[in-house]
């Protein structure tokens, strides 16, 4: 049985590993977190995405998964550990680096190894092959080294790990041609086999697209507002041409990827990337805009000691991943203004913000106003006559077009919605 080293167990290399070793290989799956490998060594998964507890236990039962906090001999090596960016919006390079190193002692004739973290454009060529060489096996030939890139969307990992298509750049054809040939024992969508660097390019430039387009309709939001236009209308209808597909406007973009990766281009070419770059900042500014809403709404309806119920910490809809979510910079800034701040996120098990609530009920419970970030479906869900009784006063500010208007309007709600010219109380 061959065998495949994963290093980095986070939400793209451990459902990655899971997947190897259900599908004829053995993997040993590395990382430096000791909490992680002692939860995984006990047959316990440190993140929560759909599949993967039942993933691992099967590899458990067939004793094809083990973990360690170092590499072991293998012929395949993943290396899926964080890229990210410094406060100067810099690339931090530094596990990439480091977990190129940890596997040079172990790297033989014949193997293969595959990055999968999103990398700045040139990256396994400037980094990674200076660190490789100290195996002493010749690139190409001995070596075989290529970048494919992750594309899985959090919550429906094992899903997209399968059907969505790989990009699989080489430092020479036989590199990809030798990944691809791993990727094959799960991977039913198509194979695009490139060059490295421009396998690199392809992944940033795929989140980078979505950054400017969410930008974009973030800009029409604004603008609508002050037109009077329903912007998620407008946006909706545009969309049924068939060439346009504008995404959504919201409270910001968060997650490691969206609001990360477009930076990696600024960095490299800053003179050139001024789309890109604007639309960071305009990304951004988002929280700001929300918190600056929030506060005009609560001047507006002359609400004194204002008691403010945030309802959504995650970055989007029904995961628990809190990490670089624009509601914990909206949470934080409304924590500095003069009101009474509550916040209830149904995903996050664990208070995250001394805010936080577990219940519902006490988040909503003398609220004067409701505000949702997040559009998961426990908001969706939500029945306005269950809620209204229990507020002060019962308005609502609904970043991501979650509830319906004419529902809660008719359960006596005042409702608020960002972008949404048309339908927003006056004062
Ligand atoms: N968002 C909007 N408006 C929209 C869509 C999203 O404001 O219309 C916001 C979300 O609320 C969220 C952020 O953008 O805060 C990012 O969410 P996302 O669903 O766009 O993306 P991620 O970060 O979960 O995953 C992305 C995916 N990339 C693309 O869709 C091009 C995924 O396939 C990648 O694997 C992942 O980045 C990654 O790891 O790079």
């Amino acid at each position: 049985m061959k065998k495949i080293c994963v290093v980095g167990l986070g939400y793209i290399g451990l459902p990655t590993a899971v997947m190897f070793a259900n599908h004829g290989y053995q993997v040993l799956g590395v990382d430096v977190s000791e909490r992680a490998i002692n939860l995984l060594s006990k047959g316990q998964v440190h993140i929560e995405e759909p599949g993967l507890q039942e993933y691992l236990n099967k590899a458990l039962v067939q004793g094809t998964f083990t973990v360690s906090t170092t590499p072991e001999e293998a012929d395949l090596f993943i290396v899926a550990v964080p890229s990210p960016i410094t406060a100067e919006k810099t690339a931090d390079m530094k596990y990439i680096e480091s977990a190129t190193a940890s596997i040079v002692p172990f790297l033989k004739k014949g193997d293969v190894v595959v990055l999968e973290s999103t990398v700045p454009p040139r990256t396994v060529m400037d980094v990674m092959m200076p660190i490789l060489e100290q195996a002493n096996l010749e690139f190409g030939t001995e070596l075989f080294i290529s970048h494919s890139p992750e594309r899985v969307i959090p919550g429906k990992v094992f899903d997209e790990l399968v059907n969505n298509s790989r990009v699989i750049g080489g430092i020479n054809r036989e590199s990809a041609e030798r990944t691809k040939e791993f990727y094959l024992s799960f991977v039913k969508g198509e194979f695009h086999i490139t060059d490295v660097t421009t396998a690199e390019m392809v992944k940033v430039i795929e989140n980078t697209f979505r950054d400017v387009n969410i930008a974009f309709a973030n800009e029409i939001a604004k603008i609508s507002e002050n037109l009077g236009v329903n912007a998620w209308e407008a946006i909706s209808l545009a969309n049924h041409h068939p060439r346009v597909n504008i995404h959504y406007p919201g409270p910001g973009v968060g997650g490691h990827c969206i609001a990360v990766d477009p930076w990696f281009l600024v960095e490299k070419q800053s003179e050139l990337a001024k789309i890109i770059h604007l639309s960071r900042v305009t990304n951004d500014g988002m929280p700001s805009f929300t918190v600056d809403k929030t506060l005009e709404i609560i001047k507006s309806n002359h609400i004194k000691n204002a008691r403010v119920a945030v309802l959504g910490l995650t970055f989007k809809a029904n995961i628990d991943d809190v990490r670089e979510s624009p509601s914990m910079e909206i949470v934080e800034q409304l924590s500095r203004e003069d009101i009474d701040l509550v916040s209830f996120d149904p995903h996050v098990k664990e208070n995250m913000v001394p805010s936080q609530t577990q219940s519902f009920e006490e988040a909503i419970t003398h609220a004067d106003s409701l505000v949702i970030l997040t559009d998961h479906a426990y908001f969706k869900n939500l029945n306005p006559l269950n809620i209204v009784d229990l507020m002060s006063n019962p308005i609502v500010l609904d970043t991501k077009n979650v509830i319906n208007r004419e529902k809660w309007e008719l359960a006596g709600f005042k409702v608020y919605k960002l972008g949404d010219g048309k339908g927003n109380p006056i004062g």
